[in-house]
């Protein structure tokens, strides 16, 4: 009897004390939830920034990466880098069987979705180079996004695209006119 009395003491503080840790654990739950959706709600994430190696007198060279849209729609504005007297933003247009570039203001990253700056399409061009860009090193690059802000990446001055990356369309330097 005073066993079972002892039971039904031990169920009613199990029972009176569970919706207050319960509720607690879920406001502390649901806090973290809101604070890494607010994180996560703004960033804008850039990986795999690359550029090819550019020869001594070549005027400009192109940057290519991947920019992973955050919850919001958000745009690439600008671009900025110590080794270039400036840094446009360009897509590349068919004209006939030429391809051509083309500066354009902003470059549109809508959210949730995976936008790829690559060789043949949108990319950065590296205008009024101080020096040739060469394999093996690499340049601070900073992006200016109209929400997230600016993004400082490291870009590394390669051949060829790092794996995982889109590369080049074959033909595509032949007939790229500068
Ligand atoms: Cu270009």
């Amino acid at each position: 009897m005073r066993r079972r009395l002892a039971a039904i003491v031990w169920f009613a503080i199990l029972v009176v004390e569970r919706p207050p840790m319960f509720l607690k654990n879920t406001l502390i739950a649901s806090t973290l939830a809101l604070a890494s959706a607010a994180a996560w709600a703004q960033a804008v994430k850039v990986e795999n920034p690359w550029a090819r190696p550019t020869v001594q007198g070549q005027a400009g060279g192109g940057g290519f990466l991947r920019i992973v849209g955050g919850a919001a729609n958000d745009r690439l504005v600008a671009a900025s880098t110590s080794v270039a007297g400036r840094v446009e933003l360009h897509t590349m247009t068919m004209e006939g069987d030429v391809m051509r570039m083309r500066q354009v203001d902003t470059i549109e990253v809508p959210a949730g979705q995976t936008v790829d700056l690559k060789p043949g399409g949108l990319h950065v061009m590296f205008m009024d180079l101080k020096s040739p860009l060469k394999t093996g090193s690499s340049f601070p690059l900073t992006l200016k996004f109209e929400k997230a802000g600016e993004v400082k990446v490291d870009v590394k001055v390669q051949p060829r695209a790092p794996s995982g990356m889109p590369a080049a369309a074959p033909d595509e330097h032949k007939h790229h006119k500068h």
